[in-house]
């Protein structure tokens, strides 16, 4: 019993020496740098300890902003780190982290759907409509299939082609059926096959930060889309 109790406490040491490192990860983005106190050289900085080669007096350790600037890591709740393989409607493999640094405005549809989609295509239109010219460039606005077997990359060329959606700012997706099947649990999307050539699904659209991260959905067809726009236009640069 005691043993048992000993292994418990070392596993809990263990854990919590993980959890703590997982925890403390955004600090490496600080590099500690040092300078020596009495500024013989400037603001000349060293990235280790020692002396100062003028007055020998020992470097003193300071924050260096300089080197905390973005270094490009992406938060837990970030759709970046679902690594899952897409094809883009011109025949491109991408992950998702290949769309990082623009706000992405994002729906699940699939090309032959009669009844929702042509809709919430409509909305998706109607939204980016809606975008000030300067700010489209910064915007990605995805169009993911949720019927991966039929909409290939060829068919979703012809889609946004038929449907005028084949500018830049268009990106349409095909992905494994597990890829897409989670890319749906991040977004709270349900869907499900009822028939060999449809599905019943959610109609969302939602928006992420340049960051992958979920900043609003807006959730029906043809609603009113006041904050979904203003939530894009808030932020995007
Ligand atoms: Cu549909």
């Amino acid at each position: 019993m005691k043993f048992l109790k000993y292994i418990a406490i070392v596993l809990i040491v263990v854990l919590s020496v993980l959890s703590c490192n997982s925890g403390n990860k955004s600090k490496d983005n600080t590099s500690e740098v040092y300078q020596c106190p009495m500024q013989c050289e400037g603001d000349k900085i060293y990235d280790e300890t020692g002396n100062c080669p003028v007055c020998k007096m020992d470097l003193a350790l300071v924050e260096n902003n300089l080197k905390t600037v973005d270094d490009g890591s992406i938060s837990e709740a970030s759709i970046f780190n679902l690594t899952s393989n897409w094809h883009t409607e011109e025949g491109k493999t991408i992950q998702l982290e290949n769309l990082k640094g623009k706000t992405l405005v994002m729906v699940m549809i699939y090309t032959s759907c009669k009844a929702a989609c042509p809709r919430l295509v409509a909305d998706m239109r109607n939204i980016e409509a809606q975008i000030p010219d300067e700010k489209i460039k910064n915007i990605q606005f995805v169009m993911v299939s949720i019927d991966p077997e039929t909409d290939t990359p060829e068919k979703l060329k012809a889609f946004a082609k038929e449907n005028v959606m084949d500018d830049d700012q268009w990106t349409f997706l095909q992905g494994s059926v597990s890829g897409v099947r989670e890319f749906a649990n991040v977004l709270s999307v349900k869907y499900k096959e009822i028939s060999p050539v449809d599905f019943s699904h959610s109609n969302i659209i939602s928006i992420f930060n340049s960051q992958g991260e979920l900043i609003h959905q807006q959730e029906g067809l043809g609603v009113n889309n006041k904050e979904t726009i203003e939530t894009i236009l808030k932020i995007t640069p």
